[in-house]
């Protein structure tokens, strides 16, 4: 199996929030959930707000791209066949910013190393790989990353663009 093949089953597994084989509007529902309450951000929120409508809209570029069989979700199958991810970036990134938003409470653009482990988690990578994608972040030990890198980085590892700590470390 090649290591593109992993970051796309891995980012598979993240995004089946009930592990059941499937991806399906639900698990980007409860991923919004998650990430919420992880959190501790209120769900009326605005921040809260555009969590989920990144969630969603992150779902419906995925499932309109990929459903080949119509059945209204994605199997491992569908989801890997996608090459050219440039069709549903517009869903990546919303998501992306929503993501790292609402993990940045104060808007000054960096994440405080607790938030940034409380997101990471939420959105489904094991604590291990979170503490050391964080360090790689914050090679310095100042205890927080900015918004923008983190963003970016969300990005390229949920298109599954190779030769990005995120998806190096993650996978
Ligand atoms: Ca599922
Ligand atoms: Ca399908
Ligand atoms: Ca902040």
């Amino acid at each position: 199996m090649d290591a593109r093949l992993d970051r796309i089953n891995a980012a598979f597994d993240a995004l089946d929030t009930n592990s059941n084989g499937y991806l399906e509007a639900d698990d980007f529902d409860r991923l919004g959930h998650r990430i919420v309450e992880a959190l501790g951000v209120a769900e009326s929120s605005p921040k809260a707000q555009a969590l989920h409508a990144s969630c969603r809209g992150y779902w419906e570029g995925l499932v309109e791209t990929l459903d080949e069989n119509r059945d209204g979700r994605l199997s491992p199958e569908e989801y890997a066949r996608f090459h050219e991810p440039s069709e549903f970036e517009d869903g990546v990134r919303p998501y992306a910013d929503a993501l790292t938003a609402i993990c940045d409470r104060d808007d000054d653009g960096f994440v405080q190393r607790e938030d940034f482990v409380r997101g990471m988690s939420a959105v489904g990578f094991p604590a291990d790989n979170v503490e050391a994608l964080f360090k790689a972040f914050d090679p310095q030990g100042t205890g927080e990353v900015a918004t923008t890198e983190w963003r970016i980085a969300i990005e390229e590892y949920f298109l599954s663009r190779g030769g990005h700590p995120v998806g190096d470390t993650l996978v």
